[in-house]
């Protein structure tokens, strides 16, 4: 069938970023620091070197860089608000920073004065240091959560009658995993990575999710009842996750291991947020005690948060091979083995630029289809991108000829219309990841997600080929 006319009229697209990734500008006006900050400056690195003093200096650059959105024809931008700037120490008795919320404002107007609509992200993964050193952050889920309804009432405050789209928490199982499993991410936690001074891969990333689940639903319940009459605007929650099938499709163990490893990346929580339950009973099953418990009171909350939208973060699929024995304390995928090919050594997809993420959107499609089903609620796709194999050692001229990374866009998006049009499911936006090169986390400046080129010496943009044609996609289509 055709494409056409299969996205809704009031579809939205555009760009995403993340604060720490871009903007650079750390000790200025008033910041605080965050945990990503102390994270890329520990010794011996853990980020490959790189860190987010400077980034892409979008704080003095973000004109220019909105220039680009208008350009590329755009009409939707997706950036997240760092939490330490509005509240350098993070708490709820602590001093707002003026000059922190002016950034803000003059971001979201500078959007608005180009018919831009700003979609805000209150966390994307950068904690105020001064909440880890005050009470181990999200370790304390009683006070992590009030000190984030108040980071987020104030967001409303200052930003609400502008601001019509958020999204509370971006990935809440990547900040639990890596940055208290594996270590990989900020603040560095682990009990199995010789790196880290501190941690316990048992226990912690599940105390954390838990912070995360009742910290969403703090902020949602606050949106609906003090703003979103006055305000009228939405709220969600972006879930990473991928899709899995099974190794060995003849294999009902490997079936189960493909559901198994998708209810612990998405259900850990799209259970308790979006069907306001506990979590899948596969992971009760295998976590036990090491699974902290929801209360009647916490349930209650749960209950009474009603969150409009899902957001979703999609890269890449696997494949999912079951484990005999018992799984390991510390492991968090439901006891399977990950693969990129099946038994019959058949690939999942193309190689990227990034060995985890190979390009495979038939997968997308039945993604979008089963997460649709399962939660009912639209869904937003909030991010979705590669780096194009050999990208990271290619120069701004070899770079802009990014024709991996227009395949992906392109047939990603026509397995959004086959979803839509094919299967019924409610798919409302697309965010492609990300506007410009930026700082990939603990990999550093290598990794080049972004649809500008950005060289990092002269901190020049230079549109890639893909920036202009995600327009003229989206144009066909509509
Ligand atoms: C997302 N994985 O993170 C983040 O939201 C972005 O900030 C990031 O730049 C982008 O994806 C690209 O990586 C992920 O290993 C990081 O599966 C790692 C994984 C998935 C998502």
């Amino acid at each position: 069938m055709s494409n056409s006319s299969v996205l809704p009229s009031d579809f939205e697209w555009g760009f995403a970023t993340a604060a720490y990734q871009i903007e650079g500008a750390v000790a200025e006006d008033g910041r605080g620091k965050s945990i990503w900050d102390t994270f890329c400056h520990l010794e011996p690195t853990r980020t490959k070197g790189a860190n987010g003093d400077v980034a892409c200096d979008h704080y003095h650059r973000y004109e220019e860089d909105f220039d680009l959105v208008t350009k590329y024809g755009a009409k939707a931008y997706r950036f997240s608000v760092s939490w330490s700037r509005i509240i350098p120490l993070g708490g709820r008795h602590d001093p707002l920073n003026e000059a922190g919320i002016a950034f803000y404002n003059r971001l979201i107007d500078s959007l608005l004065k180009r018919g831009i609509t700003p979609w805000v992200t209150l966390y994307h993964w950068d904690l105020p240091q001064g909440l880890h050193d005050r009470y181990r952050g999200w370790l304390d889920v009683d006070e992590s959560q009030l000190d984030f309804e108040r980071y987020a009432r104030v967001c409303y405050e200052r930003f609400g009658d502008r601001v019509k789209n958020w999204i509370t928490l971006n990935e809440p199982w990547i900040q639990s995993i890596f940055g208290y499993s594996t270590g990989g991410n900020a603040p560095g936690r682990s009990s199995t990575n010789a790196q880290s001074e501190a941690g316990n891969s048992a226990t912690e990333p599940w105390i954390v999710g838990k912070a995360q689940i009742l910290s969403h639903a703090r902020a949602v319940i606050a949106y609906k009842r003090d703003f979103v009459a006055s305000q009228r605007g939405r709220i969600g929650i972006s879930l990473n996750g991928d899709y899995y099938e099974p190794w060995d499709d003849s294999d009902s163990r490997d079936a189960d291991a493909a559901e198994r490893r998708m209810e612990f990346h998405i259900g850990w929580f799209a259970n308790p947020i979006f069907l306001k339950k506990d979590y899948p009973g596969c992971m009760r099953e295998q976590l036990g005690e090491r699974l902290p418990a929801f209360s009647d009171a916490e349930l209650a909350l749960l209950g009474e948060s009603d969150t409009d939208f899902y957001g979703m973060n999609y890269y890449t699929s696997q494949f999912a091979r079951h484990r005999d024995g018992r799984a390991a304390d510390t492991d968090f995928l439901g006891n399977v083995d990950e693969l990129q090919q099946n038994k019959q050594g058949a690939q999942v997809g193309e190689e990227s630029g990034l060995p985890w993420l190979r390009s495979c959107p038939d997968l997308f499609r039945k993604h979008l289809t089963r997460i649709h089903g399962r939660y009912g609620k639209p869904i937003y796709v909030t991010e979705n991108g590669c780096p194009c194999p050999g990208e990271e050692n290619m120069t701004r001229d070899e770079a802009v000829h990014d024709a991996f990374r227009i395949r992906y866009f392109r047939s990603h998006l026509d397995s959004i219309c086959k979803s839509i049009g094919e299967d019924g499911a409610v798919v409302k936006g697309y965010f492609a990841w990300a506007l410009l090169d930026n700082l990939e986390w603990s990999d550093g400046y290598g990794p080049r997600f972004g649809v500008t080129f950005t060289d990092y010496e002269t901190l020049e943009r230079t549109p890639k080929q893909s920036a202009l044609l995600l327009g003229h996609m989206f144009a066909e289509r509509a």
